[in-house]
């Protein structure tokens, strides 16, 4: 999954993409690049970001959803169901669901859909997060979601656990290493990592600065691999190429035996 954000502050290709005609022209490219779907967003989530007005975001949105769906599987990354409803009516076809109250909306459209995991919202998410058992708690909530979906109508459901979605560091890594058990309880598992803030945190090492979302590229796809090969069905990344290109050394050995 390609992440096309369409904002003017997402953390990593905020502003990057902000205007349609370059924001379509990054999504062909991540498509020609192998990327399987494009994730396009019209409202930033990362931590303490201003909430969009419905309007602002179908406009961000539409024009991108429209042109590129003729060639690459769209989701639509909002929270607000007109947006997922406008999207899906212009050739979307799963919705990235990070609030997972629209899986309504996807069964209706026979759309597939994402049920993402996030303890309270970005405004404050990360301020203090708690858990007892973060993993069972995750896990817990998102065999629930995908139930839901399922009993709504949606053939098509990826459970994410929500990296960095009202998570310290220790959570992210917990998750990350539960892996396994979350692919072993039967839904395909998204994950998405790329770029966020707890791989800068461990780059830079105890006491320090993050290193910026520019210096994350290696963990990224580090992490892009850690999930594959833990048997994720799909990774969210902004680096499409070198992802697909990391991840089919990951599927070749299994895939193949071992030819060489
Ligand atoms: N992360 C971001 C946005 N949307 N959706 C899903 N399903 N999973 C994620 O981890 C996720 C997401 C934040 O990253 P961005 O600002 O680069 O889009």
């Amino acid at each position: 999954m390609g992440v096309l954000n369409v904002t003017p502050d997402s953390f990593f290709d905020g502003g990057r993409y902000f205007d349609p005609d370059s924001a379509i022209a990054h999504g062909l490219d991540l498509v020609a690049e192998g990327a399987h779907l494009v994730d396009v967003g019209g409202e930033s989530t990362r931590p303490g970001a201003a909430p969009v007005g419905q309007d602002e975001e179908l406009r961000r949105v539409l024009p991108v959803v429209e042109a590129l769906a003729p060639y690459v599987r769209v989701s639509i990354d909002t929270t607000k169901r007109r947006v997922a409803e406008a999207a899906l009516e212009r050739g979307a076809s799963f919705v990235n669901d990070e609030s997972c109250r629209l899986a309504p909306v996807a069964a209706a459209a026979g759309a597939g859909l994402v049920v993402m995991h996030m303890q309270g919202a970005p405004p404050d998410m990360q301020r203090d997060p708690r858990y007892r058992d973060v993993v069972a708690e995750v896990h817990g909530t998102l065999a629930r979601a995908a139930a839901d979906a399922h009993e709504a109508g949606v053939a098509e459901v990826l459970v994410d656990p929500g990296i960095g979605f009202g998570k310290t560091t220790a959570h992210n890594l917990a998750l990350l290493r539960a892996l396994p058990e979350l692919v072993a309880a039967g839904e395909p598992v998204l994950v998405g990592t790329s770029r966020k803030s707890f791989i800068g945190r461990i780059l830079a090492g105890e006491g320090r600065e993050p290193l910026p979302p520019d210096s994350r590229f290696e963990g990224s796809l580090a992490t892009a691999v850690l999930a594959a090969s833990f048997g994720a069905a799909m990774v969210r990344v902004h680096d499409v190429r070198p992802t697909v290109h990391a991840l089919r050394l990951v599927g070749e050995p299994c895939a193949t035996g071992g030819t060489r």
